[in-house]
C-alpha cells in the first residue's frame, strides 16, 4: 500500500516536469535592452542564449536622433531623440553580432553575444 503511494506520487511529479520542460522548449525567449548616451551604446556588449527569440528595446537618451544598424542582424531602425524603439531579433547561432549607430558610427558601437 506504502509502496503504490509512493509509486503514484513519483509517476504524478514525472508528468508536471516533462509538461513544464515541453512548454519552456516552446517559448525561449530574451528581453534584451540597451541605451544610446552621448552617442555611445550602453552597455556596449549585451549577451543572449543561442536559438532564441530575442526582443531588444533601445532607448535614446540623446536629443538627437539615431539609427540602430546591423548587417549581420539585419536590421535598421531609427530611433527618434529621446525616443525608444522595440525590436525582435530573429533566433541566432553562437556569435558576435556587432551593431551600430549608423549617424555617429565612429562612436557608437556594440556587440551581441551569442552564447
Ligand atoms: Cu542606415
Amino acid at each position: 500500500m506504502k509502496t503504490s503511494g509512493k509509486f503514484v506520487l513519483a509517476s504524478s511529479i514525472g508528468a508536471v516536469t516533462l509538461a513544464a520542460s515541453t512548454t519552456f522548449a516552446l517559448a525561449e525567449q530574451a528581453s534584451l535592452s540597451i541605451s544610446i548616451k552621448d552617442h555611445h551604446f550602453q552597455p556596449a556588449e549585451i549577451h543572449a542564449p543561442a536559438n532564441t527569440l530575442i526582443t531588444l528595446v533601445v532607448r535614446n537618451l540623446d536629443s538627437t536622433p539615431e539609427e540602430f544598424e546591423s548587417k549581420t542582424l539585419r536590421v535598421e531602425k531609427l530611433v527618434a531623440g529621446n525616443g525608444t524603439i522595440t525590436m525582435q531579433i530573429r533566433p541566432l547561432a553562437i556569435g558576435r553580432y556587432r551593431f551600430f549607430g549608423d549617424y555617429h558610427e565612429d562612436t557608437a558601437e556594440g556587440y551581441l553575444v551569442i552564447e
